[in-house]
């Protein structure tokens, strides 16, 4: 499906698919739990998401000889962190602008985790004070601005990689490696869990498993608390991407689960921690209290609720984000 789009190797290849048989058995062994690890996926500051879809971004931002890349996102944000990463990787600048996305007290946050790396590589981060929102934000527009009125040529990617033209590419591809892992395997998967925030993670993957009929198997759980501006963020770049690759998407290919982003964008819940310290303590895995952990939470939720039916294969994308936790140290203070 991408044979057509410029693709930079960012990352290791194909991610690993893992069973997590302990969490499976917790849960009553009636749904078979298996996990894509794409926060393991390169050795760019601890990979995630974002570097499966910056590989089909950065040709763009190579061929118009930018020099500076500017991107916008939380405090804790990882998708800063990653960019942060590739353009030290590329040889240019990178210019971040962190917004108060989270109203988290722990007196480290800002100094910590994902902010402390992207500060070690080098990039030039400016801290505003602006709530959450996966739009378009001025702060940002006036980064790209300054950049210019100082001589730089700065590359536009906005929060998350999401609202880009190539955003939706990268996990149109991880579809394709999905069904070529199963191939290995010997059998498919009957539905994928995924966190959606800004959107292009599981707007491509939509895309990409609508090619085999299981776009609506693609089971978002959303972590924004903003559900109606995310699943029009979604659609629109699912309907994006779709004209790009040439396959069809409607409203109804459209899964996106409201019930676990309280009580807010960023801040875990009782379940949402009950989740990350489950998993933590059945696989060893680890998973954070912004994105992964909610959509553990979820994921968990809908197996003890009997949503998917007995004998289901159902496959959990890892995206990362495990960075994020030392902002939350106070809160992890006895495991
Ligand atoms: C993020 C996003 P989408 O934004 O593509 O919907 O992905 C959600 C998501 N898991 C899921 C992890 C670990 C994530 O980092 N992170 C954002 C960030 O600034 O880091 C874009 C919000």
């Amino acid at each position: 499906m991408l044979d057509a789009f410029d693709r930079y190797p960012l990352t290791f290849g194909p991610s690993p698919i893992e069973p997590l048989n302990r969490l499976s058995a917790d849960l009553g062994g009636g749904v078979e739990i298996w996990a894509k690890r794409e926060d393991c996926n390169s050795g760019l500051a601890f990979g995630g998401n974002k570097l499966r879809k910056l590989e089909y971004i950065v040709p763009d931002a190579i061929a118009e000889g930018a020099d500076t890349l500017v991107t916008i996102g939380g405090v804790q944000s990882n998708h800063t962190r990653q960019v942060a990463a590739v353009a030290a990787k590329l040889g240019m600048k990178c210019r971040l602008v962190q917004e108060s996305w989270v109203p988290f007290p722990d007196a480290v946050y800002d100094r910590v985790g994902n902010i402390l790396m992207s500060r070690v590589m080098g990039a030039e981060i400016e801290l505003v004070d602006e709530g959450f929102d996966i739009g378009i934000r001025e702060s940002w527009e006036n980064a790209l601005e300054d950049v210019r009125a100082k001589g730089g040529k700065p590359y536009a990617i906005p929060a998350g990689a999401s609202v880009h033209k190539f955003g939706g590419l990268g996990y149109v591809g991880f579809a394709e490696e999905v069904r070529a892992q199963e191939a290995e395997l010997g059998f498919r998967f009957d539905y994928i869990v995924v966190c959606t925030v800004t959107g292009s993670t599981h707007a491509g993957m939509m895309v990409g498993f609508a090619a085999d009929g299981r776009a609506r198997n693609v089971v978002g759980i959303d972590a924004s608390l903003t559900i109606e501006q995310t699943r029009a963020q979604v659609m629109e770049i699912a309907r994006n991407t779709a004209d790009l690759v040439g396959v069809e998407i409607s409203e109804e290919d459209l899964t996106l689960i409201p019930d676990y982003a309280y009580p807010a964008y960023g801040v875990p819940s009782e379940e949402t921690n009950a989740a990350i310290r489950r998993v933590a303590r059945l696989e060893g895995m680890m998973t954070d209290p912004v994105y992964e952990g909610k959509s553990m939470q979820g994921l968990i939720g809908l197996v003890e609720k009997g949503w998917f039916p007995a004998g289901s294969r159902v496959l959990y994308a890892h995206l990362g984000g495990v960075p994020a936790i030392n902002g939350y140290s106070y809160l992890y203070r006895n495991g």
